[in-house]
């Protein structure tokens, strides 16, 4: 059965001139629909192989390996590898670096096959470096570019990158797919003063087919252009790709973005250490997102034991790099949580698919008098509310022994022009929607349009000083005031 699998081996080779047929909804047809249980098969193989590998050339594995007693000849079945590989985290890259500088003694290539170094976004902390060889180069941008054909993306479609470029894999990932898809790329980036302005601008002059960046950013960047004068659904985007946070499987926050602009929407991203993180990534056809299970083996597991839940279930997924040699991940734990649905797809691909793409960070859950809420929750209630203005900020505080919450939200223009009344019934509407909803009995206030800051990245709409709060008690009671 591997030998119609496309373009399947170890090490990974890919054709760079390959495209499918123009009319194939597919790229790799067979490794697309073929049967789940067939595929498996080969991912064991594979897996035994890059087991293998890593355990050669890599001492972070290797020694984490020994410690739990698993060596790479015990993996029989997919079971074995569930049960005997223990997960790794962020944590354990953190670490490997700070010991094995720059790169950590998880790099299975030499340093002189390094072709892009890129980093975690995070501003706090030890940042830790991907370091890329040229021909993992060469497999992700052939992976993104397989993803964004399921998308619809065809060659000589202009293809706008509005997000930052920087060490952030996400403007990279999609600017790689795009080039080997052979569009059209247009790399206009993100961050600086006065981009939004220039970029509407731009879209209007080179009417593109395809949008990547934030759904945040790209329900500000419509705000930004009609406050311009224009009309983003005259920029002709016919597809608009988004990754880095929750919003565009939340059907509301997505039917906002595909009204905007009139152009259809698609989910994608895992994470930059899983680069091509577009393993998770929508395809015409099937709301939600796939898990193309070939390019990344994802296990949903239960966090605690880390053991894949059965379909249908809640759990946090759990990764595997299948066509990447320089710095593979093997059972990275993500901390996200997701749901995840056996294939086949309406698209007729037979991945698993996680139809609420990924929820939140099980660490952002936010528990108020018993009800736990993830914020991408909270978005979704706000963006069903007739009247919702676009941004919001949830503050969670403890007053004495309780957690409070209180949810500041815009009303549109048009609300709040109408006065008192209008907001104090948009007011009751929202609370009567949180409560319905979720469950929550929150404090909400109503602000006018544009009171909350925007953001060209991801959102952070969560302001939690509950941590600050206990850190300051745990100081005073230390007697260090
Ligand atoms: C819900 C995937 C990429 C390159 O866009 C990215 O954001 O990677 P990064 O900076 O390593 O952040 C990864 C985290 O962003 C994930 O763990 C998850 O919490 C969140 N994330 C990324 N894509 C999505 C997402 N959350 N939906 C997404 N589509």
């Amino acid at each position: 059965m591997t030998a119609r699998m496309e373009q399947w081996s170890f090490p990974p080779k890919f054709d760079d001139g390959y495209l499918p047929d123009p009319d194939s909804r597919y790229w790799f047809s067979h490794r697309e629909t073929m049967p789940a249980a067939d595929r498996d098969a080969a991912i064991l193989v594979r897996l035994q192989e890059i087991c293998a590998y890593a355990y050669d050339h890599a001492p972070f594995y290797r020694s984490k390996w020994d410690e739990a007693g698993f060596h790479p000849s015990q993996l029989k079945s997919l079971e074995d590898f569930e049960e005997r590989v223990p997960v790794i985290r962020k944590a354990d890259l953190r670490s490997s670096q700070s010991s094995a500088p720059p790169f950590g003694d998880y790099l299975c290539v030499p340093e002189g096959e390094v072709h892009h170094i890129h980093g975690t976004s995070g501003t706090t902390g030890r940042p830790t470096a991907f370091a890329i060889s040229r021909e993992d180069w060469r497999a992700i941008a052939n992976a993104h570019a397989r993803i964004m054909w399921a998308m619809g993306m065809r060659p000589g479609d202009t293809i706008c990158v509005a997000a930052i470029f920087s060490l952030y894999m996400g403007s990279w990932g999609a600017l790689a797919g795009a080039e080997r898809l052979g569009a059209k790329a247009f790399p206009f980036g993100a961050g600086a003063s006065g981009m939004s302005s220039r970029c509407a601008q731009w879209l209007d002059m080179l009417k593109p087919a395809g949008f990547y960046g934030t759904p945040t950013y790209a329900i500000h960047l419509a705000e930004t252009a009609i406050k311009d004068g224009l009309d983003p659904r005259k920029f002709g985007l016919r597809y608009m790709f988004f990754s880095g946070e929750p919003g565009a499987s939340i059907p509301a926050v997505r039917e906002r973005i595909e009204d905007l602009y009139g152009a259809s929407v698609f989910d994608c991203g895992s994470m930059g250490e899983m680069t091509p993180w577009m393993h998770l990534g929508g395809a015409r056809g099937t709301p939600g997102m796939l898990s193309w299970q070939d390019i990344v083996y994802t296990e949903v597991c239960d966090p605690e034991t880390h053991s894949r839940v059965p379909y249908g279930s809640r759990g946090t997924p759990v990764y595997t790099h299948l066509e990447r040699m320089s710095q593979p991940m093997i059972r990275l734990e993500s901390g996200d949580l997701t749901i995840w649905e056996d294939g086949p797809t309406p698209c007729g691909r037979t991945y698993p698919h996680l139809p609420m793409g990924i929820i939140g960070r099980i660490d952002d859950m936010i528990t108020i008098r018993g009800e736990n809420v993830y914020p991408s929750e909270i978005e979704a209630a706000l963006s069903k509310t007739d009247g919702y203005g676009g941004e919001h900020r949830v503050f969670v505080t403890r007053e004495g022994t309780m957690d409070e919450m209180m949810i500041s939200v815009e009303l549109d223009d048009a609300g709040w022009q109408q006065g008192d009344e209008r907001r104090k019934a948009f007011h009751a509407q929202v609370s009567r929607q949180l409560h319905d909803m979720l469950g929550l009995r929150a404090a909400v206030e109503v602000v006018a349009p544009n009171s909350h800051e925007r953001t060209d990245f991801k959102a952070k709409r969560v302001i939690d000083d509950r941590e600050a709060f206990a850190e300051m008690r745990r100081r005073q009671e230390g007697g260090s005031s």
